[in-house]
């Protein structure tokens, strides 16, 4: 079982592995650790990363970035809308609504969902790990802004599935941090003493999120969390834009906005000027040549005036500050230290801002650009039965309140509840008792949609089926399981009808005092009990700390009716008929995780040829014998090649597999001979590992 956390960012992906060392931070092709999220697709493949990025200003209506945010979002909503006249690709309205990604792709125009694009990305991540680790990667643990809502964080869930990568948590950014911060250090307060609270706060391109946790020896819990979920890097980057924009209009008569390419250059310039600001209070010179028509512009800034331009950024970084620490109800001097991550908090103005506000130092003790991959890491090896480390638990919260609505299709009633309040514990799993007599709709919503980075607050809806009453006509009673899950997805889990067993008709009270049964782990041990009178369509609520979906029934039911002297009653599950928000529909959803089996095996078949290209490349110089073979071999090579470019992006993955068998009965004898009179030279050794 592999070990491997992944950050997926808004701008730049880092990986992280466990090995026998310990988390290792791992570099992609490039010896780079920073793994740009940049899809290019072209006429005869993608490129995914590195390579990609240099084809953002070549190839721009069909270089992908900046997709993140579009997890989950509809076509026509407000944000889509304001970020689609700033791209250089084109969005295209999906027929369930969604956003997708309108591109030329193997000759084709294509519309991609949102959820391909991240899962080619994924795909690439995974390739790096795989060659690190050399061994399949599925296992791992990705991280997501604490922000994101239940349909944003299962369109993430069904991207990693298309990428053949089996996420075991997906995990909030700041909690990762917190886990990254906590799990090495010596000193926390035993569990009887008052815990350490330390705030975090990650700052990427396109996101500002703060935590505060409270840590004790081997625990963690997160307090609060507070964002703003539209300030990050790229906001100050478009002010140098602008800036330069109006600057070259009066000086050089240039309309960079009419002019993709010119602006995506400035874009790139501008954003290694805010880098270079950092560092530098003094003026600092833009040149670009040949920008637009031939023209080579210049110009200047200094940190000071940046600084002037961006005030109203800034000013916004206080406010997720006061609500973290609002919501915590800590003062400042209980506050240990804050610990800042993330590209964006090396601007110099935002770290004073964040200092000022809790009147001491930031620490900058852990790596603002790995620590979020490093806590993923840590958590999947936790997670993982294979790899023993330290003990160390996590309680998350819930970023917003979810309420359950529920009403009979045949009576009128309704009625309401919010099972996870703000801040509210996760992953937590709850029991709720109805009294029904048919099958009812539940209905998922976040209650307080004002404080909600997301225009939709519905959740979902579950239907509880086969509900019948009992047979002398009483209502039945229901139970049902509802919880915020690993990923912090909340749903129904599970519902089961309690029968009342012949004889036992007076039995009617036998749930007023529902009997909570821990099954849990250690830290699960802090139950609560939410009664509400049983009466009518009243739910009962019991809670209990989640436990990796175990299936309760009888065993915990016997115990339910003390009351009544030990009645006995059989528990039925009931299907449950879920219909969430904005879902990628399942079959679709089977054909892209097809279709990306096949790329791979496209992509496994495409590296073999470029190895025995090289070869055939190298035999032709070796005798007139072996000519003739690297002939054959090239004739072969150049057939298939041309068959995997025209007809082989969209076969099964076993027709690749055969093709790929044909080549290496005849190629693999050439390579054994190549490799005998080389006596494996360093050269090939280097071949071998661009692939
Ligand atoms: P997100 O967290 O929003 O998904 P991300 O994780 O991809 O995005 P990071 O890699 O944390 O983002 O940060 C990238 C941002 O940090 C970019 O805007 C980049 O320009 C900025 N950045 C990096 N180094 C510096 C620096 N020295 N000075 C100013 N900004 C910097
Ligand atoms: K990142
Ligand atoms: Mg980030």
């Amino acid at each position: 079982m592999s070990v491997v956390g992944i950050d997926v960012g808004f701008q730049n992906c880092y990986i992280a592995v466990a090995r026998s060392g310990g988390i290792e931070t791992i570099a992609n092709e490039y010896s780079d650790r920073c793994t740009p999220a940049c899809i290019s697709l072209a006429s005869k493949n993608r490129t995914i990363g590195n390579a990609a990025k240099s084809q953002i200003i070549t190839n721009f209506k069909n270089t992908v970035h900046g997709f993140k945010k579009f997890h989950g979002r509809a076509f026509n909503d407000q944000f889509v809308q304001g970020e689609k006249s700033k791209l250089p690709y084109s969005l295209h309205k999906l027929d369930n609504g969604s956003t997708g990604i309108k591109v030329r792709y193997l000759n084709e125009d294509k519309v991609l969902t949102i959820e391909q694009m991240t899962a080619m990305l994924l795909t690439k991540l995974k390739e790096t790990s795989e060659h690190a680790l050399k061994k399949p990667v599925v296992d791992c643990v990705i991280s997501v802004p604490s922000f994101f809502t239940d349909v944003e964080r299962r369109s993430l869930m069904d991207a990693t599935q298309i990428a053949g990568l089996n996420c075991l948590r997906l995990i909030n950014d700041t909690t990762a941090v917190a886990l990254a911060y906590g799990i090495y250090k010596q000193d926390l307060p035993n569990p009887e003493e008052k815990p350490r609270n330390v705030v975090f706060v990650d700052i990427g391109h396109s996101s500002y999120q703060v935590s505060i946790a409270s840590f004790n020896k081997g625990k963690l819990k997160v307090l609060a969390t507070a964002f703003d979920p539209y300030l990050g890097g790229r906001n100050f980057d478009e002010m140098l834009v602008e800036y330069f924009c109006e600057d070259f209009k009066i000086r050089f008569k240039l309309n960079v906005k009419d002019n993709p390419r010119a602006l995506l250059r400035l874009y790139q310039e501008c954003e290694k000027l805010k880098k270079l600001m950092s560092a530098n209070s003094s003026d600092l010179p833009l040149n670009i040549e040949c920008f637009m028509n031939d023209i080579d512009v210049h110009g200047k800034m200094n940190r000071p005036q940046f600084e002037e331009m961006c005030a109203h950024l800034l000013m916004r970084v206080e406010a997720p500050l006061k609500s973290v620490m609002e919501q915590s109800k800590l003062s400042r001097d209980e506050i240990y230290a804050t610990e800042v991550v993330g590209g964006a908090t090396r601007i110099p103005a935002i770290k004073e801002r964040i200092s000022k506000f809790f009147g001491k130092d930031i620490s900058t003790t852990l790596n603002a650009d790995e620590a979020v991959a490093r806590g993923c890491a840590l958590q999947c090896a936790i997670l993982s039965p294979a790899f023993k480390v330290r003990e160390f638990s996590i309680t998350d919260a819930v970023p917003f309140p979810i309420t359950l609505r529920w009403k009979s299709p045949t009576d009128e009633s309704v009625g309401e509840c919010e099972v996870y309040s703000k801040n509210h514990a996760a992953p937590f799993s709850k029991a709720i008792t109805f009294h029904k007599k048919e099958p009812f709709d539940l209905e998922a919503f976040y209650s307080s949609p004002h404080e909600l980075p997301y225009p939709d607050s519905r959740i979902g809806r579950f239907t509880i089926q086969n509900v019948m009453p009992q047979l002398d006509g009483d209502s039945s009673k229901v139970k049902v399981k509802v919880r915020v899950n690993m990923h912090g997805i909340f749903s129904v889990s599970s519902a089961s009808l309690i029968e009342k067993q012949k004889g036992e008709a007076e039995d009617v009270q036998m749930d007023t005092e529902p009997t909570v049964q821990n099954e849990g782990r250690p830290e699960e041990q802090n139950k609560m009990q939410v009664d509400q009178e049983g009466q009518g369509e009243q739910p009962s609520e019991e809670e209990k700390m989640n436990n990796s979906g175990s299936k309760d029934g009888d065993k915990q039911d016997q115990g339910a009716s003390s009351s009544k002297a030990k009645s006995k009653v059989k528990s039925v599950d009931l299907p449950i008929l879920a219909n969430t928000t904005r879902q990628l529909d399942r079959d679709v959803l089977n054909n892209f995780v097809e279709y990306e089996v096949s790329h791979n095996s496209l992509s496994v078949c495409l590296s073999s040829l470029e190895n025995m290209w090289s070869v055939a490349v190298y035999l032709a110089q070796l005798s007139s014998n072996e000519a003739t073979e690297s002939n054959r071999l090239t004739i072969m090579l150049e057939d298939t090649e041309n068959w995997l470019y025209e007809e082989g992006e969209d076969q099964e993955k076993e027709i690749y597999q055969d093709k790929l068998s044909e080549l290496k009965k005849f190629g693999e004898p050439i390579e054994e001979r190549y490799r005998e009179h080389e006596g494996r030279p360093r050269a090939f050794d280097e071949l071998g590992k661009k692939i």
